[in-house]
């Protein structure tokens, strides 16, 4: 069927339920698309329970409860079908949005699902939270404030990040948030923290792409404000958001030239940006990316809940605790960074790796080794392992590394793939970013084999992709 139909679909399936079950995963895009969803579930008069997730895997389906009532999985439960179907979830209790790689059920029980995956070029890049927004829209109507959820989650998932701005069904959507007065979508510095971080602070943390002389370096970056008339002394901390068009303006084409003058391609400094002016100036909720570290934060730090209750509406309690918990995040991230240069990193292969073990939580290593590299061998992918805090096999593997890398023919996803596989782990994610599980006690044998590959792709170069 298509997408419209599906939806459609999805649709008639919610608004005909009696009660509703909601089983989502914990990170922006998860609780986004559970905020949208349980909203225009409530809407429509019917009651909805949320479950979160870490993942959908054995251990946590207990948490899902075995009655009547309309299982509506989103964000996850395409390439679980295997655990729906041992948990002998009849196909007419089962509903699942998601965007990740299907996996039928092995039993052939068929699920009914609305999957990005599905429906060709125009939806790939459309998160859970695109699904969702369009089954909530098609429920009602009156559900398009919810748009601005759905870009949340849409950028949280890296949907923008490629072509910088989102594309297709999700770019629609945003369109739809604007068309209501909710998203300003806007043409601006590719740089994380524009609403809230002063300009040299944004400008110096920039990695895609590294700003020849401006990245890690602030000061550099405030003389360089300084010298456009943007900041009024190296000491001003104007941020983004407060500029007008034209030093909006001055300021790229300065940047440009840096790039152009240093031998760069200027085309990674812009980006397509949404920001919500109804939300109050100068907090992280004033933009997308910033709005879906918020719910990261949350969700990482096990508390979903909190960051449902920001995406619902909640300015007050709820918001602070949110915030607090992004202050939280920020400072650890900030300690594990400090810890990978301090301990330092064995460069010796193709790779500079560093084993953090039981040090910092699992869950935001990636984050961490991505931040570390600003300031290791750029030429060089990184890769963090550490310990599980509930697993005591597995060792948790995270690779990150810069578009520029890419060119030269690495796919950090491929590679992880492949190692984790030989290793009986597994490995998934995307070419600049990626993350493996393998067991433990394999460690140095699978360095030697990320490396072995990486060296691979190196000298195969950028022509075979
Ligand atoms: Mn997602």
């Amino acid at each position: 069927m298509g997408f419209v139909e599906d939806v459609s679909r999805a649709a008639k399936i919610i608004l005909e339920a009696d009660a509703i079950t909601l089983i989502s995963h914990i990170d922006a895009d998860g609780i986004t698309s559970e905020a949208i969803t349980s909203q225009a579930v409530s809407r429509a008069g019917i009651c909805v329970h949320p479950v979160f997730v870490r993942q959908l895997e054995p251990m946590t389906m207990k948490h899902i409860p075995d009655d009547d009532t309309l299982k509506v999985f989103t964000d996850l439960g395409g390439g679980q079908q295997n655990l729906l179907e041992e948990a002998g979830f009849p196909t007419e209790n089962v509903l699942i949005l998601d965007h990740h790689i299907n996996q039928p059920a092995p039993g052939g029980t068929e699920y009914f699902q609305v999957n990005s995956q599905f429906y060709g070029e125009e939806y790939v890049k459309c998160s859970a939270a695109g699904i969702a927004y369009l089954v909530a829209r098609k429920m009602d109507s009156s559900n398009t404030d919810l748009a601005k959820l759905s870009v949340v989650g849409n950028v949280g998932d890296m949907m923008a990040q490629e072509n910088r701005g989102l594309v297709g069904a999700a770019r629609w959507i945003a369109e739809d948030g604007a068309d209501h007065g909710q998203v300003k979508i806007t043409r601006g510095i590719n740089c994380y923290g524009l609403s809230t971080r002063s300009l040299h602070i944004c400008l110096s943390n920039s990695d895609d792409p590294l700003i020849p002389g401006i990245s890690g370096d602030p000061a550099a970056a405030a003389a360089l404000l300084c010298k456009t008339g943007i900041y009024s002394s190296t000491a001003d901390n104007r941020i983004w958001e407060e500029l007008s068009r034209e030093e909006g303006r001055t300021l790229a084409s300065v940047l440009a030239e840096q790039m152009i003058a240093n031998g760069e391609s200027p085309d990674r400094l812009f980006a397509e940006l949404y920001f919500f002016p109804d939300e109050m100036e100068k907090s992280p909720l004033r933009n997308a990316s910033e709005y879906a570290t918020l719910l990261n934060a949350c969700g990482r730090w096990t508390k979903p809940l909190i960051g449902e209750a920001v995406c619902r509406g909640d300015r007050g309690q709820r918001y602070r605790e949110a915030e607090h918990m992004l202050r939280h995040h920020r400072s650890v991230i900030r300690e594990l960074c400090e810890y990978i240069h301090e301990m330092g990193v064995d460069a010796s292969g193709a790779v500079q790796w560093i084993h953090t073990g039981d040090k910092y939580p699992d869950t935001i290593v990636g984050i961490g080794a991505g931040m570390a590299l600003s300031k290791l061998d750029h030429d060089k992918p990184i890769l963090v392992m550490c310990n599980v805090s509930d697993e005591p096999d597995l060792i948790k593997v995270s690779m990150r590394t810069y578009e520029k890398v890419l060119r030269r023919g690495i796919d950090l996803q491929e590679v992880l793939v492949k190692a984790a596989a030989e290793f009986g782990g597994a490995g998934g994610g995307h070419n600049i970013a990626a993350g493996a599980y393998i067991p433990k006690g394999c460690e140095h044998d699978f360095i030697r084999r990320v490396n072995e590959l990486i060296e691979g792709q190196f000298a195969a170069g950028p022509q075979n992709r």
